[in-house]
């Protein structure tokens, strides 16, 4: 049984891409316990209804995947762990950085993993999931105990239909992904457009090059592959053009009036900077360009 942390949209697709009847969403405290039941649109084919249900008292998963927001994934990992047993791994899909750290280093005992995603998907109705872009997953360890777990829930996962693969360097994932993120999502967020539009837009020809000379500092103090500016602006314009008419996960968070991410994607730039005695400047404007927008 694998047990889902957070039924939005993510644990949705993956609820929905593996074999039904082994997976359980978890619920939060004080839940009522009706399964959840919606229509899923796969990437090809016809839409499906999917029925999950919620893991049940004593229940006790081999898996657990956490598809939570960035915001609340330490809460709720801290209500729900304690009744788990030690040795059940933890994967984290959650976006950005600093979150994932966090949680392995609250529970350094535990196999702690984290998943880095291309897969798209989003929420047009409450009771309908679109998966809306077909990508590729990667996972990796986060901490010792995390290691020893990662072909088995390889193997598990490789159970769904989705493009799954083990990385020995999730941290380096994790990092190249917060580095399209942070150079789309607030844009799109303050621009209040679709992700492609930011490329024509006074605002973010402005502010793209400084982001990324700041961003190649930051790579290079995480000891990540140094990236000069041109090549960085290459890749986030790629990932703008490929995703044109997406909107953005942060514009969306804005458009329903939750709350953004922004903290762990530009806002742990700051951060960090700060950390490592990196100024960054344009990371807390956009960071306080979004704040303002919650
Ligand atoms: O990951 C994304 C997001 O919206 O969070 C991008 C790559 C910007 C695609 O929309």
């Amino acid at each position: 049984m694998i047990a889902i942390l957070g039924a939005g949209s993510m644990g949705r697709l993956w609820a929905a891409a593996l074999p039904a009847g082994q997976v359980a969403f978890v619920p939060r405290p004080g839940q009522i316990l009706e399964p959840v039941r919606y229509h899923f649109c796969p990437f090809e084919g016809q839409t499906r209804r999917v029925t999950v249900p919620w893991l049940q008292p004593g229940q006790s998963p081999d898996l657990l995947l956490v598809t939570t927001k960035a915001g609340d994934t330490l809460a709720a990992l801290s209500n729900l762990l304690p009744r788990l047993p030690a040795s059940t791994p933890v994967v984290l899909f959650q976006n950005g950085l600093g979150c994932q750290q966090q949680v392995a280093d609250t529970w350094p005992n535990r196999p702690i993993l984290a998943a880095s995603t291309t897969e798209g998907a989003n929420r047009p109705e409450a009771n309908v999931t679109v998966h809306a872009g077909q990508g590729e997953t990667w996972v990796g360890a986060l901490n010792h105990p995390g290691e020893a777990q990662l072909i088995p829930v390889v193997q598990s996962l490789a159970h769904s239909y989705l493009t799954l693969h083990a990385e020995p360097d999730i941290l380096s994932r994790l990092w190249q992904k917060l580095v399209i993120n942070a150079g789309i999502n607030a844009f799109t967020a303050i621009l209040n457009c679709p992700n492609g539009d930011i490329l024509q837009h006074p605002f973010y020809q402005q502010w793209i090059d400084p982001l990324c000379r700041e961003i190649s500092r930051l790579l290079k103090a995480a000891g990540q592959p140094e990236q000069p500016t041109d090549q960085l602006r290459a890749r986030i314009e790629m990932v703008a053009h490929n995703t044109a008419t997406n909107t953005s996960s942060m514009r969306a968070d804005v458009l329903a009036g939750r709350s953004t991410e922004i903290d762990v994607i530009n806002g742990y730039l700051v951060r960090f900077g700060q950390q490592h005695g990196i100024a960054a400047p344009v990371n807390q404007m956009l960071t306080e360009r979004v704040k303002q927008l919650h």
